[in-house]
């Protein structure tokens, strides 16, 4: 049968890219002088640290070029831009990807050679931006290189975390967490701008101020203030049209406010005030999807989408007078609730400094901010205590007071006396702890509300927001998620790119949808030993980082079996250990097991405080340690757990995946991106019809995956009707030995019942996550992969059928959707 037909919008990226010339010996010549000009060093002493720093600053002088035409060319149009708030852009590294949208890679790489370097080796010494935790991370950092590929005027905010997420080893299987210091001798991508710091109040009291026409305003007497310290770093697009920037606030210590303190108490309450004014920027909140519900979290929040908004309004006011404009000029993507205080604070600047009435300020708020939810876990829908607000920011809370009483006017005249509705929809939550929820403010203000996948849209209309849906029948809109096909196949997998560069043209990186072009060609004996060949390549390079990171040896003739993401319990990494478990056993009770060599490779981080993320990859770890060294499996199986997970070691492993684990209960992966992020580069996916994997196999076609488990329908219907795990380890006897297994001492010498609190969530703890309901269908999916892998030209047609067919799922296209959706944006390259 032949795949669906692509119902994506052709991506409207400039195809014809120019080179920037610039010839070996240029670069050669720019390297060298960095190092003797910039670094004070010389081809002879420097190591390969200095080699790489000396090769970002030559390809600087090309960036800040860029970057200078195009902030020239925003500025001098006054041109619409979008404004990304996100509290999380997951880099990575940006030497090879900015090389590859400079078009420079090949330039560098001969002029390196020339002087003895190897690129790839100068490109692993970049330490990760890992400023992120997850897919909501990474999506905002694919988002502003779409943004700048296709010439839309745009900028990032965020904050410059001092630490990223943290890193991650093991220690007799368990996670150890260490600080994780990116920048500690430096960053040469980001330029410090003193020109634009802003300031940032904080606590205090709310003053009342008669006016002499009998009015009144309110004056905000703050009792702290932060200083915000914008680093800027330059988001080249592919082919150097635009050069946007993320700007990312880093928090120090108000000077003057800090005198103040040294006069009234002395050196040392000084110096708190000013290490208490560093924490703020000290460090990303490592929880995935769970609000952190400390104070620090919200003065954070609040710290930069405080120095965003005065950034925008500074920039806004540099050829604007009338504030009838901003709306033309500006919007405000939230990205997830964590800006959300960007809308109040936005109302106080306008109401309170430049003193426009209520009604307008909040006509003008509700024509610039959108919002992106992510995720309908209810834990992660962030609420903050109107107790802690009060204290952090009194004047904030007022307003949202005022918002939520006008709403509850509207809410009073769609459902006249309802009082249940009005609990539903208030951006107040009454009860002890009285709380603000952050989720229903946006809902309140936004112009649009998207989700990131068909069915999570379609589920946020129906089963989070339904009310508001009904209020607001124009606003909750969907767009699929994207990944750049510049870093997660050109740079990443540089054989099959040039694969395709020879298939479909070169053209593919800025219009994925041309990979098509192979489909009809997926039968092609040539074509699939090609990509086959290729696949085994980058399976032995993996195999030398796996032995080098963990020791294990595995053999890239088995199929690589990959699940990476963070861990949690919806994601079911568990699951997967179950079945790894089922397979040991067979091969135990019969080591003439019949099956293809299995090498299954995890790869996760674990919120510190969530124990039982913690216990899997613990279990996961301890089974390895087994399997791996018992030669009754005759090598048919391994595990390997990589340590520390990141977007630089996520590039090794996409394109070397045979199988993606997509796992989770359907309903709660709002979309996932790894998911196509693995598809692109030809793995197969097993999976559960949840998030964009419904989208994937609309475009694929389902017969080219290995889809198993319940549907989002049937877990609801089972929820429903009372589900009992128990029913399930009864009436299937490997289950019920696999998770007995657990409650042994087999895979914890000496420690029975190490792991048994994993089977106790699963059994006695009522399996929230469905894992025992999926896990028949999921075991005989596996048995499907292992029996087509068998028969190579068939699998081969599949990855070609599942990479081909990938042009819906590129970021430039998500762009374009919220370009014209929702930012109603314009492009204006440079030229
Ligand atoms: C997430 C979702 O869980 C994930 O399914 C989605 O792909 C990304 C990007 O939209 O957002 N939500 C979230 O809070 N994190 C995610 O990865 N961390």
């Amino acid at each position: 049968k032949a795949p669906a037909k692509s119902t994506a919008k052709k991506s409207s990226a400039v195809n014809k890219v120019p080179e920037i010339e610039c010839t070996s010996k240029q670069m050669q010549q720019a390297i060298v002088d960095r190092l003797h000009k910039g670094l004070g060093t010389d081809a002879e002493k420097a190591n390969n640290k200095a080699w790489w720093n000396a090769t970002c600053h030559a390809v600087n002088e090309v960036v800040f070029d860029k970057l200078t035409q195009t902030q020239q060319n925003h500025s001098g149009q006054d041109t619409r831009s979008v404004n990304y708030l996100s509290l999380e852009f997951l880099m990575g590294r940006l030497l090879s990807n900015n090389l590859h949208n400079l078009q420079l890679f090949k330039v560098t790489e001969e002029a390196l050679k020339a002087l003895g370097k190897d690129l790839y080796e100068i490109c692993d010494e970049e330490p990760d931006m890992a400023l992120g935790n997850g897919g909501l991370g990474r999506l905002a950092a694919c988002f502003i290189d779409s943004l700048a590929t296709l010439g839309y005027p745009a900028i990032g905010y965020g904050i410059h975390y001092e630490h990223g997420l943290f890193a991650q080893s093991f220690q007799d299987g368990r996670q150890i967490e260490r600080p994780d210091t990116w920048r500690e001798y430096g960053n040469p991508w980001e330029i410090c701008r003193p020109e634009s710091i802003q300031h940032v109040p904080l606590y205090g009291y709310v003053e009342t101020v008669f006016d002499e026409d009998g009015g009144s305003h309110k004056v905000w007497h703050a009792g702290q203030k932060l200083k915000g310290v914008p680093w800027d770093v330059p988001i080249v697009g592919y082919g150097a049209k635009t050069v946007n920037i993320l700007r990312l606030w880093e928090s120090r210590a108000d000077e003057a406010f800090d005198w103040d303190v040294f006069n009234a108490g002395g050196y040392v309450d000084a110096q708190a005030e000013k290490s208490k004014a560093e924490t703020v920027s000290k460090v990303l909140y490592p929880n995935d999807e769970t609000p952190e519900g400390k104070e620090l979290r919200l003065v954070q929040q609040y710290f930069f989408c405080a120095c965003s908004v005065k950034d925008i309004l500074r920039r806004f006011k540099r050829h604007n007078t009338d504030w009838t404009k901003l709306s033309d000029k500006v919007a405000i993507q939230l990205n997830d609730t964590h800006p959300t205080i960007a809308i109040p604070e936005l109302m106080r600047i306008l109401v309170d400094e430049e003193r426009l009435d209520w009604d307008f300020a909040w006509s003008i708020c509700q024509k610039v901010f959108a919002y992106t939810n992510h995720t309908l876990l209810p834990e992660a829908l962030e609420k903050w205590s109107v107790a802690l607000f009060e204290k952090v920011l009194p004047r904030h809370l007022e307003i949202i007071y005022e918002i939520n009483r006008q709403f509850m006017e509207v809410v009073e005249a769609k459902w006249p006396g309802d009082d249940s509705k009005k609990a539903k929809l208030s951006i107040i939550e009454e009860g002890d702890d009285r709380k603000v929820c952050m989720a229903n403010l946006c809902v309140v203000t936004a112009y649009k509300v998207n989700g990131v996948a068909a069915v999570h849209s379609e589920l946020v209309k129906t089963d989070l927001f339904p009310e508001y849906h009904e209020l607001f029948p124009t606003k909750l809109v969907n767009v699929t998620n994207g990944v750049t096909p510049r870093r997660w196949l050109k740079a990443c997998n540089p054989k099959l790119a040039a694969l395709y560069d020879d298939e479909v043209g070169a053209d593919w990186v800025v219009n994925l949808d041309k990979l098509r072009g192979v489909l009809p060609k997926a039968k092609d004996v040539a074509l699939q030993k090609r990509f086959m060949d290729i696949k085994k390549d980058n399976k032995i390079e993996l195999a030398k980082i796996i032995k080098d990171l963990t020791g294990v040896e595995v053999s890239a003739d088995a199929i690589f079996d990959i699940q990476i993401k963070r861990l949690h319990e919806y994601k079911r990494q568990q699951l997967n250990m179950m079945h790894i478990l089922a397979l040991y056993k067979r091969l135990l009770d019969n080591p003439d097991y019949d099956m293809v060599p299995r090498v299954f490779i995890f790869g996760a981080k674990a919120a510190p405080g969530y124990h039982m993320a913690k216990q899997i990859i613990y279990a996961l770890n301890k089974i390895a340690d087994k399997v791996n060294n018992d030669e009754r499996v005759k090598g048919k199986l391994k595990v390997v757990f990589l340590p520390n997970y990141r977007v630089s070691l996520a590039e090794k492993l996409f394109p070397a995946a045979d199988i993606s684990e997509q796992i989770s209960t359907a309903g709660l992966e709002a979309s996932g991106t790894g998911n196509m992020k693995f598809a692109i580069n030809g793995a197969l996916t097993v999976g559960t019809m949840d998030g964009a994997n419904i989208e994937m196999a609309e475009e694929i076609g389902a017969e080219h995956m290995f889809i198993f488990g319940l549907s989002v329908a049937e877990v609801k219907e089972l929820k429903q009707q009372g589900y009992n795990p128990f029913d399930y380890y009864y009436n299937n006897p490997e289950l019920k030995s696999v998770l007995d297994w657990l409650d042994t001492d087999y895979f914890t010498p000496g420690h029975p019942g190490a792991l048994s609190d994993i089977k106790r969530s699963l059994l006695e703890g009522g399996d929230e996550y469905l894992c025992l309901a999926d896990y028949a269908s999921y075991s005989e999916a596996h048995l499907k992969i292992d029996a087509m892998y068998r028969d190579q030209a068939v699998w081969a047609e599949k990855a070609i059928l599942n990479s081909g067919a990938m042009g819906k799922f590129n970021s430039d296209r998500s762009i374009e959707d919220y370009a014209s959706t929702i930012w109603n944006l314009t492009k204006h390259p440079i030229s």
